[in-house]
């Protein structure tokens, strides 16, 4: 692979990307195999607000969508209406999770040609969608595994989500847990691929590798996996890369690759202000949390200095510190939200740091690795 330039994050520059700018994640379209509650469950558990809805009242022939949405996440939830479908295979094949990783573009078939001209896979032609409240165009490429990225450019658009859908009001509002946006999205590739995919985004999209503090060749004593994050110019879309290492026994990685058949979304980290209620409205609503062991957070005073927060509230909520060069973050992680080990979510707040936590992989790991015995499948 020829040498990618690291990106410093103090100094996060358009310049080496203006071929593709992004304005950040637009939404997140996951293929579940029942939408509605799936829904229900985002918006119960984690307290996404719901927003639009498309199907059969609104023209649809095979297939379903609800749009929630929380600060600026939005999340679309999918499902077929009949058999053999696409979007059925894909859930058949994968489980539910996560097929587009959208992204808001000021010229999307400027982008599609761009990245199409450096090697992406075309997925969807430059198409412009039009309703009483404006346009939106639309384009796509192919990454890893079958995730897609959608480039939407929604200049003045004026509608709820986009041209098809229409509002969503039920009365059932409960209410939001305080996230905020995506920090990052992460995905698991294949054995040696990482190589590829790095320089996929790099010279396809544009990316920059971030400052080496973020390499991270990981191992407990029985498991390891490899891991580096590649940004767009102005750091607003981040995508750290795993890909699985030889260890004593299975990585976390291998089997997320077993069950998920093959690379794609493994977390989606989202951003909250105030980590410790965002946790405990989470934990109140039935959110399920990887938990450390107690003796974490005796020495965390001594290796992450002094923080805002009390770690005897920490503590009982499970939520880890790290700390890096520029502040510290604190973060937490779900246990998988379907059946399949596959997909999760992590919350994060940060204060300062703009790394991703190295300090807590090998406890994290560890804590993974016991979900993974009690699964048969370390
Ligand atoms: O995104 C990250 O890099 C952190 C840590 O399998 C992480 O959230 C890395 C790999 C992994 C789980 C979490
Ligand atoms: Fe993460």
């Amino acid at each position: 692979m020829e040498a990618i330039d690291i990106l410093d994050p103090q100094t996060y520059s358009v310049e080496n990307a203006d071929f593709l700018p992004l304005n950040g994640t637009d939404y997140i379209e996951l293929y579940v195999s029942n939408a509605r509650q799936a829904a229900h469950y985002y918006q119960t558990a984690f307290g996404f607000q719901p927003l639009a809805h498309a199907g059969l009242e609104t023209g649809l022939k095979d297939r379903e969508s609800y749009v929630v949405q929380q600060g600026k996440i939005r999340l679309v939830l999918t499902s077929p209406l009949h058999g053999d479908t696409a979007i059925g295979r894909h859930i058949d094949q994968h489980g539910d999770g996560v097929r587009v990783v959208a992204l808001w573009v000021n010229d999307a078939a400027r982008s599609f040609t761009e990245t199409v001209n450096r090697g992406a896979q075309a997925y969807l032609n430059p198409t412009r969608e039009q309703d009483d409240y404006g346009y939106v165009v639309r384009s796509g490429i192919h990454t890893y595994g079958d995730t897609v990225h959608i480039f939407v450019e929604r200049s003045t658009y004026e509608g709820v989500f986009l041209p098809g859908y229409v509002p969503w009001n039920p009365d059932y509002r409960p209410k939001e847990a305080g996230l905020q946006y995506v920090d990052h999205m992460v995905g698991n590739v294949g054995w040696h691929e990482m190589n590829v995919w790095m320089s996929f985004y790099h010279d396809v999209m544009g990316f920059q590798q971030l400052v080496s503090f973020d390499d991270k060749d990981i191992s407990t004593e029985y498991t390891a996996l490899m891991s580096k994050v590649m940004s767009n110019g102005n750091g607003r879309v981040k995508f750290p890369i795993n890909e699985p290492a030889e260890g004593k026994k299975k990585s976390q990685i291998e089997e997320y690759l077993d069950f998920y058949g093959g690379p794609g979304i493994q977390h989606i980290a989202v951003a909250t202000d105030n980590i410790i209620d965002t946790v405990m409205t989470l934990r109140s609503r039935g959110v399920e949390f990887l938990t450390v062991p107690d003796t974490y957070y005796d020495d965390l005073a001594e290796r992450v200095g002094p923080i805002d927060e009390e770690i005897s509230r920490l503590r009982p909520l499970g939520i880890l510190v790290d700390r890096d060069d520029e502040g510290y973050l604190l973060q937490i992680f779900t246990k998988p939200v379907c059946p399949r080990p596959t997909l999760f979510f992590e919350i994060i707040q940060r204060k300062g740091a703009k790394s991703f936590g190295k300090g807590n992989f090998k406890a994290l790991f560890e804590a993974i690795e016991r979900e993974q015995e009690l699964r048969g499948t370390l």
